[in-house]
């Protein structure tokens, strides 16, 4: 006899507030009258998620029941953002969940603001993994995610004097009310040790130690569907049996150390997202999910005794970057050192369950890994690599001759400046696909960094354009301009975005373009509240907000919006331009640098700095401020994209892969001043040239001056504006008079400059000017707001999602009965 499913809680006030006060008392052992907001916000975070329970549990059970083809998202981050609200929006109890606290005195609001938002992630990778999981789930695909449960996740940043200073982000401080822990879905994963090669000829790799890996499960809501998927993040213990044997001994503190040594593992987010620095930690958190998952995937979804031949039908690991890479031997393994697969057939399956997605155009971003590292700590995964590189160049000699240039500019082992693993390689030849992020950018793959790749496979490259949810991004983060969207032109456009074209009629619509200045400016004040509470930040609402939020990069260039703000600075203070009749603006900058990036902390430091002297100028600050809050996260950019009026994206052509930031801005009728680069060359062709502001180089201008030889002194020297803003940093105007405080940063630009600030600077300062002149005419500058909405219905992970599943993945949805 099978007892019935548990109903959900009633979906109504009453139901509500049921289910909340059991939850309250039952769960979190207190009352009313004596909870802390904390205890209130846990109890409300438990209720929500027990709405979602019964389709959790509905959706395993039919994927056990009737297995179809899934998709696994192998990803070293995931930036989810908070939960609660996401939650709140899927399960269709926003207003039930607000009113039914409301009966009980408590507002929902407060709650929300008692939730930390787990930043298991750096930034767009790790933000796009959140998206894409978001997605999957709304379009009923099985899917799961797999990750790393990291006790530490981005730093928090503060500010001491204008400089950068990084905390520790204790996350799971006041509870985590979002994941289930299976301890009993644990999984052993060894490294160290040797490798055997027995009589029959079969290799066996003796490890020289375990960890165990416990895994968490969180929910992944479909937007008002019956599907909650699951994203599995892996926490790192010691083995039963380790710390068993030296208990025996007695060595109590010695049992201890051990527990210590394996929760390492998963301690703490490494923050360098531009430049690995190849350390031996990172290597184990790598290994350590990667071979979780596909044990899990193995072993429990398919069965201990599946036919593995069928793995390639069942599912595709889609690897985020060269992060989870070392998938491609460890699968290998599987198959042929413990399922005695032959060589061949396991390579012919391994090669059809991975596909690859790169993020990145910079060179010193590409991974690496040292030979002598990888035989230590993966003596047998080394081997593999080997042989999997031996039969490749083979390959590479019979279909190009014995071009030993070639050969050795395409093997998977680098030779100097040390023998190295070139993961983006290793990950090229052992998947089917091969995508960059946006149309640029898999070009630029195509002809440049993998080349020779795609000269010898061209079949496997493809272009997969970036995208961001609608759901947290223009429901969750923007209820205003929500509201006026579904007036118009219905509900529909949250899970088919395209059908924002359907606006366009409304831009020459003079009463809804009012409108939506109107809620431009609600958000704008949303944001002044914001900035008020959490940094003392008083910003004014009547302004016209340019907003820059992105890691801290020479490359992302926030050294030309700073130069731009110095000139302006310089000219107010001059007294050329008069704040009286200049347009006003509010210059928002949130960035984070990696912590060993000194010139990215430098140039946090000049931003700061710059700030105090135009915020503290009496003249300048009437037509211009800086605001810097410090720890940009997801929750900020849910308040600061809505609000802002002007997106900055204003990276050198050719090296921001796509963006996801100037995606949201655009959604959310901000518009954009940019380069021809990433996912901005889409934008501006959707939305229209005139309806975005371009300035630069393009990408082949700028590679053929510095083919030609690039000096930036030049620039310095034959444009005055540019030469009083550098000199202007350089007299110690924005250092209290000492002249050595950025002297690097402006002999940085002045004789090296790689990414072209100098060269760009005239025709970026031009753009800023069209900025301000199209600004004064408020009724073309929201005809152009509008369109930019209204033609941004591609940027939805959905339709990212839809292109995965056409080109790579080929699954197909699951409903799953609400
Ligand atoms: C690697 C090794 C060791 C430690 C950290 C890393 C690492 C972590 C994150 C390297 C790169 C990481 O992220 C890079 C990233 O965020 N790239 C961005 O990806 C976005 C989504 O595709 C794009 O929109 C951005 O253009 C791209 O910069």
């Amino acid at each position: 006899e099978t007892i019935p499913p548990i109903a959900s809680p009633e979906l109504n006030v009453e139901g509500f507030t049921r289910q909340y006060l059991r939850e309250l008392t039952y769960t979190q052992g207190t009352t009313l009258e004596r909870a802390s907001t904390n205890d209130k916000y846990l109890a409300l975070a438990r209720t929500v998620r027990s709405y979602l329970m019964s389709r959790w549990n509905r959706t395993v059970t039919q994927e056990f029941r009737k297995p179809a083809r899934a998709v696994a998202y192998l990803s070293a981050e995931f930036l989810l953002g908070r939960q609660l609200d996401n939650a709140l929006i899927a399960s269709g109890l926003e207003e039930i969940a607000a009113e039914g606290l409301a009966s009980l005195g408590l507002d929902l609001d407060e709650l929300r603001a008692a939730e930390v938002e787990p930043g298991l992630g750096n930034g767009g990778l790790g933000r796009l993994a959140a998206c894409f999981i978001d997605s999957l789930a709304t379009l009923n695909i099985p899917a799961v995610g797999y990750g790393i449960r990291y006790e530490f996740g981005i730093f928090r940043q503060t500010f001491v004097d204008g400089r950068q200073v990084e905390e520790p982000d204790n996350w799971l401080d006041n509870g985590s009310p979002w994941e289930i822990a299976r301890p009993e879905q644990e999984v052993e994963v060894s490294f160290g040790g040797h490798t055997e090669v027995g009589p029959d000829g079969t290799t066996t790799w003796v490890p020289g130690w375990s960890v165990l890996a416990v895994p968490y499960n969180y929910m992944v809501p479909g937007y008002l569907n019956g599907r909650v998927n699951t994203l599995r993040l892996w926490s790192a213990r010691a083995t039963h049996a380790f710390d068993l044997k030296i208990f025996n001994y007695g060595d109590y503190a010695e049992a201890v150390r051990a527990q210590t040594f394996a929760e390492n593992i998963t301690k703490v987010l490494y923050p360098e997202d531009s430049t690995p620095q190849g350390k031996e930690l990172r290597l184990q958190q790598q290994y350590f999910f990667v071979a979780a998952s596909l044990r899990d995937f193995v072993e429990r979804v398919l069965g201990p005794d599946s036919d593995l031949r069928e793995l390639p039908e069942r599912i595709t690991f889609q690897l985020n970057d060269t992060h989870p890479v070392i998938a491609i031997p460890e699968l290998m393994r599987i198959l042929v050192d413990l399922k005695g697969v032959p060589w061949d057939e396991a390579w012919a399956i391994t090669q059809k369950c991975f596909a690859y997605t790169c993020h990145t155009l910079l060179p010193e971003a590409l991974e690496v890994w040292p030979v002598e590292l990888l035989s230590r700590l993966l003596p047998r995964h080394m081997e593999i690599i080997y042989r999997i590189n031996d039969e490749f160049l083979a390959q590479v000699r019979a279909k190009f001759g014995n071009d030993e240039m070639l050969v050795r500019r395409m093997s998977i082992i680098a030779e100097y400046p040390e023998r190295a693993v070139r993961m983006a390689y290793l990950a090229s030849v052992g998947t089917f696909k091969i995508n960059g992020v946006a149309e640029l950018h898999s070009q630029l793959l195509r002809e440049k960094v993998l080349n020779d790749f795609a000269v010898f496979a061209p079949e496997k490259f493809t272009n997969v354009t970036n995208g961001v949810t609608p759901r947290r991004f223009v429901r969750l983060a923007n209820p205003g301009l929500s509201a006026l969207i579904t007036e118009a032109i219905g509900d529909g456009w949250v899970t088919d975005l395209g059908r924002l074209s359907e606006l366009e009629p409304f831009a020459d619509d003079a009463e809804f373009r009012r409108r939506f200045r109107e809620i431009k400016r609600s958000n704008k004040d949303r944001l002044v509240t914001l900035l008020k509470n959490r940094d003392g930040i008083d910003i004014d609402p009547d302004t016209m907000l340019d907003v820059m939020v992105k890691r801290l990069h020479e490359y992302k260039r926030q050294l030309l919006k700073v130069l731009h703000v110095v000139a302006q600075y310089d000219r107010l203070k001059s007294g050329e331009l008069d704040p009286a009749s200049t347009v006003h603006r509010t210059v928002v900058f949130g960035a984070k640098a990696a912590p060993g990036y000194q010139m990215a902390k430098e140039i946090i430091a000049l931003i700061n700095h710059v700030g105090a002297r135009v915020n503290g100028d009496p003249v300048v600050s009437q037509a211009l401020r800086v605001a810097f809050p410090a720890n940009y996260n997801v929750t900020v950019a849910e308040t600061l994209v809505p609000a802002a009026d002007l997106s900055e994206q204003i990276s050198l052509a050719g090296k921001e892969a796509s963006g996801t930031g100037n995606m949201k801005f655009a959604l959310n009728g901000a518009l954009t001043v940019g380069t021809d680069d990433g996912a901005n060359v889409e934008i501006r062709q959707l939305v229209g040239d005139d309806n975005f502001f371009l300035f630069g180089l393009t990408e082949p201008e700028a590679s053929a001056i510095q083919e030609a030889g690039y000096h930036p002194a030049a620039h310095y020297e034959q444009n005055p504006g540019l030469r009083r803003a550098l000199d202007l940093i350089a007299s110690g105007e924005f250092s209290g008079g000492d002249r050595s405080v950025f002297e690097p940063i402006v002999s940085n630009l002045l004789h090296e400059d790689r990414f072209m600030v100098l060269a760009d600077y005239q025709s970026y300062i031009d753009a800023q000017e069209r900025v301000d002149a199209y600004y004064r005419d408020q009724e073309a500058w929201s005809r152009s707001t509008v369109l930019n909405v209204a033609r941004s219905g591609f940027f939805s992970s959905d339709r990212s999602m839809q292109d995965y599943l056409d080109r790579i993945w080929h699954a197909k949805p699951v409903p799953v009965e609400l």
